[in-house]
């Protein structure tokens, strides 16, 4: 087994399984990092939190509905505005975001009362919006406030509202992972089958994991009704919290993040009998198998081949343009969860960079043999990496550029790397044909805008760099 060790960790034996670096002709059975367990102690890990993961992707999305933290008033922040997770309403969901601002006196005696409070004041501060979610924190959950009896008791004198409690407290789980997974749970059970389907076409799906990250959402879905299809619900993108009721009324689950969401799509298909299609959104030839698969299943392989054929005339010859000029460049993959497999090997093909390192902060075992199998001999790939990790990798590997979220960007900056968004984008979408050509373009001017060039200078160790390195790449 090639496991990587890093100097960094080796005070830390256990962190060895973690990571592996890809050999030639390996497979699988010899170069899969652990996945999905507990943090080590010790290490310092860059996941997030079983309430974050239900609230903060999965939640809040949600364009029409009030989204509340019940606990300190801390928490809410982080979960709120960072992913830039948009919608058709005037980002409602975007403007405002609530928090109980638990104190101590409401852990010694009790948070009910100030929750109900809470809940009413937001309804009335909202006259139009009828729909809310509450979230349960570590503090709200310590204490055992009964959230969902405090629900029913509002509801009870606001008869036309509608309230979905979600107890998903930070330590619900080994990493945000947990809380995608609770929500999941939570939302089928308790409100899928509460509003009946508007069914206003022959073939209806349901679009699912995806949170519309700066358009994603969209870009899909204007492809699905092009092709004739009725979006029933998108879960949780754009989504809107009564049609996301009416989920048990479509055809097929159409699941984009499998990491996130499938959980719902193998509950809907228990319940309901309804099948799940995986598809993936990102990159010409995965997204234009994807458009067909869902055709097949409903018969529409003409329709699908027409917005292909349109899409692919109009895209590729600009991809092509930065396939040319990104050819070599040199790329960490170090998202989250599943964009890992998602991008590992299309980026390669399609866009020619290198992909040299991959890793997950909290994929499970299956999202890294997915992205292992898909990266190229040599690539270093780690399971929950720690911050001194990713500064010996860059350090050690030499990217171009790194895609991966703001703070592991900011520790890149100060490397003098240069860092994409991988979590909230540059200038996404990054989904569909035009999406992946903006994609390409954010790379290939992380990689060679000479603002950049100058960035990565460092002027204080050596003044006359200025005239060295500037200009002087491709
Ligand atoms: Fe799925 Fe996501 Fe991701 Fe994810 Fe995320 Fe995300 Fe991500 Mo940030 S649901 S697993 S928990 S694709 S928020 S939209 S970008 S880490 S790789």
């Amino acid at each position: 087994m090639p496991h990587h060790e890093f100097e960094c960790s080796s005070c830390i034996p256990e962190r060895k399984s973690h990571a592996v670096v890809k050999g030639e002709g390996e497979d699988l059975t010899s170069c899969l990092p652990e996945g999905h367990l507990l943090t080590i102690p010790g290490t310092i890990s860059e996941r997030g939190c079983a309430y974050c993961g239900a609230k903060h992707v999965i939640g809040t999305p949600m364009k029409d509905a009030i989204h509340m933290s019940h606990g300190p008033v801390g928490c809410t922040y982080d979960t709120w505005h960072t992913k830039r997770y948009i919608s058709d309403n005037d980002n409602f969901q975007l403007k405002y975001t609530y928090a109980t601002d638990m104190k101590e006196s409401h852990v010694v005696f009790g948070g009910g009362d100030l929750l109900k409070k809470n809940i009413i004041e937001a309804f009335k501060a909202h006259p139009t919006i009828n729909r809310m979610t509450v979230y349960q924190t570590c503090a709200s959950a310590l204490i055992g406030d009964d959230m969902e009896a405090i629900a029913r008791d509002v509801l009870k004198e606001m008869p036309d509202k509608d309230i979905f409690v979600c107890n998903s407290p930070g330590f619900a789980g080994p990493s945000q992972s947990g809380g995608h997974h609770k929500i999941n749970i939570a939302w089928i059970h308790e409100k899928v089958g509460t509003v009946e389907p508007k069914i206003t076409s022959d073939y209806v799906i349901n679009y699912v994991g995806d949170y519309n990250i700066q358009g994603d959402c969209e870009i899909m879905c204007d492809y699905f009704k092009r092709m004739g299809i009725q979006v029933l619900s998108s879960f949780t993108g754009n989504g809107s919290y009564d049609e996301l009721r009416s989920m048990h009324g479509a055809h097929l689950n159409v699941l984009e993040c499998a990491r996130s969401a499938e959980y719902i799509c193998n509950e809907l298909r228990v319940k309901y009998g309804i099948p799940r299609l995986d598809i993936d959104g990102f990159g010409f030839e995965p997204l234009s198998d994807s458009l067909m698969k869902v055709a097949r299943f409903f018969g529409l392989e003409d329709r699908a081949q027409a917005i292909i054929d349109e899409e692919t005339a109009r895209w590729k010859p600009e991809l092509d343009w930065y396939k040319k000029r990104l050819t070599g460049v040199k790329v960490c993959l170090w998202p989250g969860g599943s964009k890992l497999w998602h991008w590992a090997n299309v980026i390669h093909e399609e866009m020619g960079v290198e992909v040299v390192s991959l890793y997950t902060k909290f994929g499970h075992q299956g999202d890294m043999e997915k992205g292992v199998a898909r990266a190229q001999p040599g690539t270093l790939a780690i399971d929950d990496p720690n911050e001194l990790e990713g500064i010996e990798a860059m350090d050690k590997l030499k990217p171009d550029v790194i895609f991966t979220g703001m703070r592991p960007g900011e520790v890149a900056k100060k490397r003098r790397v240069q860092y994409l968004n991988a979590h909230a984008y540059h200038n996404g979408p990054y989904k569909g044909y035009e999406g992946w050509v903006r994609f390409a373009r954010d790379i290939y001017n992380a990689a060679f805008s000479p603002i950049h060039q100058l960035s990565g200078i460092d002027i204080s160790r050596d003044p006359i760099a200025t005239d060295k390195g500037f200009m002087t790449r491709k």
